[in-house]
């Protein structure tokens, strides 16, 4: 099927064409239906004209939207610490004291602290096999080391090697030898810095005190500088690179 314009001759599609753009280009257009008409009769053909000159640069455009927000900055020093706060209110008064009932408390608490050291003293002497004075603790090393190991083995635990002062401290040394079933145990005496100058471990000289054996100390083969004791409570020089038992001691206050 055919369009409208295809129906029409040549020639009159051209006319009509022309009569069209001239009265659209026309200064004088009115939109008079019959100036329309006289001026369809001067016809005019109608060619494309030159390329005109370049436009002049536009305008420089408004200001532009407000950008995004930046991304959060770094964390700020510390500030100032604070001025000291107010005082508080006052607490509650408090209760009447019950105080003979706390002195009985107090008490009952002494009684068990007293039979609890008691116990704790057993099971040391029983379990831990250590012996006790007031101020001092005893074990015995059952390890057969030379004289200078075993001092070191002693200061290792806290203590030095048994050092018998008085009376009392060598029968105690003497009854846990015995008991032991032991013959003879290194203890804390010497005179290897000065021949014949016997020092306890801890460097104090010897006083008036002593319970050598017999002939004792005879500094044997001239090699004896180190001292036993028997399970008689009695003192012996011998040589300080054999190897038996010995006795360690240690101060209360520091164990
Ligand atoms: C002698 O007899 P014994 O072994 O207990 C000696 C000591 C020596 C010791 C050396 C009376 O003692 O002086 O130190 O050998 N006792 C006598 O092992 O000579
Ligand atoms: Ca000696
Ligand atoms: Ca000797």
């Amino acid at each position: 099927m055919e369009g409208g314009v295809g129906i029409l001759p040549a020639l009159t599609m051209w006319r009509a064409l022309a009569l069209i753009s001239l009265a659209f280009l026309s200064p004088a257009w009115s939109g008079d239906p019959q100036q329309t008409a006289d001026d369809a009769c001067s016809v005019q053909i109608l060619v494309p004209g030159l390329k005109g000159d370049m436009g002049d640069k536009g305008q420089k455009g408004g200001v532009g939207r407000h950008g995004k927000i930046g991304p959060i900055g770094s964390k700020g020093e510390k500030g100032d610490s604070g001025d000291i706060g107010p005082p508080g209110p006052n607490g509650e008064p408090g209760v009447p004291c019950e105080c003979s009932q706390l002195r009985k408390a107090i008490g009952e608490m002494d009684n068990q602290v007293t039979q609890l050291t008691n116990e704790l003293k057993f099971i040391k002497s029983a379990v831990a096999g250590v012996r006790e004075t007031e101020h001092k603790l005893y074990l015995l090393v059952k390890e057969e080391k030379r004289y200078a190991d075993a001092q070191l083995s002693c200061q290792r635990r806290g203590g030095t090697l048994s050092m018998p002062k008085d009376e009392a401290a060598n029968g105690l040394m003497a009854a846990y030898i015995a008991q032991a079933g032991l013959a003879r145990v290194f203890i804390g005496i010497n005179d290897l810095e000065r021949e014949g100058s016997f020092v306890y471990s801890d460097r104090s000289p010897m006083q008036t005190f002593h319970k050598w054996r017999s002939g004792e100390p005879n500094n044997a083969y001239d090699e004896e500088d180190c001292v036993e004791m028997v399970a008689s409570g009695g003192w012996n020089d011998v040589d300080c690179h054999i190897t038996m038992h010995f006795m360690c001691e240690f101060d209360k206050e520091h164990v």
